[in-house]
């Protein structure tokens, strides 16, 4: 990572098996297929983030080849994990890291048990320094807990650890106010539901008024602790090309409420994943991220600028005959000018970077906003 990289990070909010890991992996393709033609690259920033990507890939790309998706053949993340993707403008050196935590999903369930605590404390702190939170939602889970099984619902989406998480998240917010602050709502494994991708039904209302019931306790923590974050809703689909077939609920002692879900899907044509809603993520984020980037780097000019301009000053200070004889003569007057020319160096530099950063976020933001985004109310 090189010293003038700016990093922004991301924190994922969901409970296990809900698709943190499908939906980060799926980011970088997204990113890519959005910047084809612009000035602008993205990729793995190192080979950890590149190997887990085409992995991640590589298993789902198998299941779907069945006529049949069978999401146990998905495995859960056992170990939490940096996902580091870079935002680069051709034209300059400074790129933009985003950083994205993965961790095993149980862990938000039980405090990371009793062996992994300690990591699930870094976790939280990673999630707590988050500028945007992305809260993936599962909405087979939300959509069939119909009667005797919803009321396994707040259990299984996590929602009393989340509205804790939140609030911290929040609190760290408002402390942070000058800087953007977004939360979206991303329904994933939604193909059945809406019909804009494939899918046969629209059910997009209910879902989404199902997702406002549910996560009405954690937008209302948002809205308590960090009045300038911004409530955004966007369904999302990582895979697309399946369809509900059937969900059974079975009796499990182990599973929160005492019923686990069972869903089965068909896999619709050739099992050609299409995603649907990661390009106005991507957008959204990179909205944010560019905004703040822009701001910080803004706040560094102007800091660069006051310090060179003091600096200049003071090399060119007169103190009186003798002792601006012994400033030359000791060197310690070329030394005072070398520094303000440094220093003026590194403000022209950080007024470079603004520049590149804005000709980034125009040609990010250039895209409308699809039908599928819409604000949290
Ligand atoms: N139908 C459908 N299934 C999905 C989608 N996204 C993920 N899945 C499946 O859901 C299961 C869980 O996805 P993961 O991405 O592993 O979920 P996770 O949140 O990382 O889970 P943990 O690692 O346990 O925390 C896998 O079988 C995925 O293939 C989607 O958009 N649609
Ligand atoms: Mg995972």
């Amino acid at each position: 990572m090189s010293e003038s990289e700016f990093t922004y990070k991301i924190g994922l909010l969901a409970p296990s098996r809900v698709g943190k890991t499908t939906l980060i992996a799926s980011l970088l393709h997204e990113g890519q297929r959005l910047l084809v033609n612009s000035q602008v690259s993205m990729s793995a920033a190192d080979s950890p983030t590149a190997k887990r990507i085409t992995l991640t890939e590589g298993v789902i790309r198998g299941a779907l080849r069945s006529k049949d998706f069978e999401p146990e053949r998905v495995p859960s993340t056992s170990d939490p994990s940096y996902f580091r993707l870079r935002l680069k403008p051709r034209t300059t050196e400074t790129p933009i890291l985003f950083e994205i935590l993965d961790y095993p999903g149980g862990w938000l369930e039980d405090s990371g048990g009793e062996r992994n605590a300690a990591a699930w404390e870094a976790c939280q702190t990673f999630l707590s320094d988050s500028t945007v939170l992305l809260i993936p939602i599962d909405s087979v889970l939300l959509m069939e807990a119909e009667d005797r099984y919803e009321r396994v619902l707040p259990s299984q989406l996590a929602i009393p650890q989340m509205e804790q998480l939140v609030r911290i998240w929040a609190k760290d917010r408002r402390h942070n106010s000058h800087e953007p602050a977004l939360v979206v709502f991303c329904p994933v494994k939604c193909e059945s539901y809406l019909c804009d991708n494939g899918g046969t039904q629209d059910l997009g209302a209910e879902l989404r008024r199902r997702v406002s019931r549910e996560y009405a306790g954690v937008a209302q923590v948002v809205r308590e602790e960090a009045q300038h974050a911004v409530l955004r809703y966007l369904p999302i689909d990582t895979f697309g090309c399946v369809e509900l077939k059937s969900v059974k609920w079975a009796e499990d002692a182990g599973a929160l409420g005492g019923y686990k879900c069972l869903p089965r899907y068909r896999v619709r044509g050739d099992g050609i994943i299409s995603r649907m809603g990661l390009d106005d993520l991507m957008m959204l984020l990179c909205r944010q991220l560019v905004t703040a980037a822009q701001s910080h780097s803004e706040l560094t000019a102007q800091m660069n600028r006051v310090r060179s301009e003091h600096l200049r000053q003071y090399a060119e200070l007169r103190e009186g005959f003798f002792r601006d004889l012994w400033l030359s003569w000791s060197g310690r007057r070329a030394e005072r000018v070398r520094r303000a020319d440094a220093s003026e160096e590194e403000y022209r530099m950080s007024v470079a970077q603004s520049a590149s950063l804005f000709e980034v976020l125009s040609a990010l933001s250039a895209r409308p906003e699809g039908p599928r985004l819409t604000y949290l109310t």
